[in-house]
């Protein structure tokens, strides 16, 4: 026996945790997975199966979900249609006032300064550097009023407008056939998304919230938009941007959430 494995104690699993395992598998597995998996009943054993992981302590129960956690990841790409657009509503339907959400609260918002700002591009793009706001302005700009939906059981419908994202990857000569976009902001939050929710047409880098700047408890001086994702993968307070085939995570999808992260 090595001397790993002497000093890593070993948690064996509890029944409660056997079932909050199999709990949490079920949630994290796609829906159609899901659907097949039911008419069985999701087993340990099954999934155990499905995953190469034979579960014994809780290190390995972690092994298991993230194993399936990147598994969803795989079919919701499989499955993302990039020409099938998410729905839009009429002006009358915006939420208002709309939510402010971050994982801390409003009197914590990051201040940007607009002058000074520069927006940091690099990685697999064969124009690296920064923007000002006012170059990121003059470029073509485009609206939409989609639903935001967030994991904590709400959402709501706002109007955003700013630059469409595969404008943008273009205009920066960034190379389409790279795997993920990584974006860091001015706060600890981080995120990244795959190519093809880039360059879906929803997808923009958005400067103003109703016609307006984009306020700073949303985003200033710029969030994506994408109503083709849940609301945690939509970065807010954008300050670099990376074209990368290195899995760079995300701030919650490192603390267990799904990354693909369809909505
Ligand atoms: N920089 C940053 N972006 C973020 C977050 C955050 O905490 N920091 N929270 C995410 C989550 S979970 C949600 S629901 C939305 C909330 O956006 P809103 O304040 O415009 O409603 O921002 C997302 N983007
Ligand atoms: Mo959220």
């Amino acid at each position: 026996m090595s001397l790993r494995n002497t000093v890593r104690p070993t948690v064996e699993l509890s029944a409660l945790d056997r079932r909050f395992l199999v709990k949490e598998a079920e949630r994290l597995l796609p829906m159609n997975a899901r659907r097949r998996f039911l008419r069985g009943g999701i087993t340990l054993g099954g999934l155990a199966m499905l995953t190469g992981c034979n579960v014994t302590d809780s290190k390995m129960a972690e092994t298991l979900l993230m194993r399936i956690s990147r598994f969803n990841d795989r079919v919701q790409g499989w499955l993302f249609d990039p020409t099938r657009l998410a729905p839009t509503y009429p002006e009358s339907m915006i939420t208002r006032p709309f939510p402010f959400n971050a994982f801390y609260d409003m009197d914590r918002v990051p201040e940007v300064d607009e002058e000074s700002f520069r927006l940091q591009v690099g990685g697999r793009v064969r124009q690296p550097g920064s923007w000002t706001l006012e170059q990121l302005a003059s470029l073509p700009q485009q609206e939409q009023i989609t639903r935001h939906i967030c994991v904590e059981g709400w959402s709501a419908i706002g109007r955003w407008g700013g630059v469409p994202f595969s404008v943008f990857l273009q205009r920066v000569n960034a190379d389409l056939s790279s795997k993920y976009v990584a974006f860091r902001c001015a706060d600890d939050y981080y995120e990244s998304i795959d190519m093809p929710t880039a360059l879906h047409p929803q997808t923009i880098l958005a400067l103003t919230y109703d016609g307006e700047t984009l306020p700073p408890e949303y985003g200033f001086p710029m969030k994506l938009r994408m109503p083709t994702k849940l609301g945690y993968k939509n970065p807010k307070h954008i300050v670099e941007i990376v074209v990368t085939n290195d899995y760079p995570g995300g701030y919650w999808e490192d603390q267990g959430y799904n990354w693909f992260g369809g909505s």
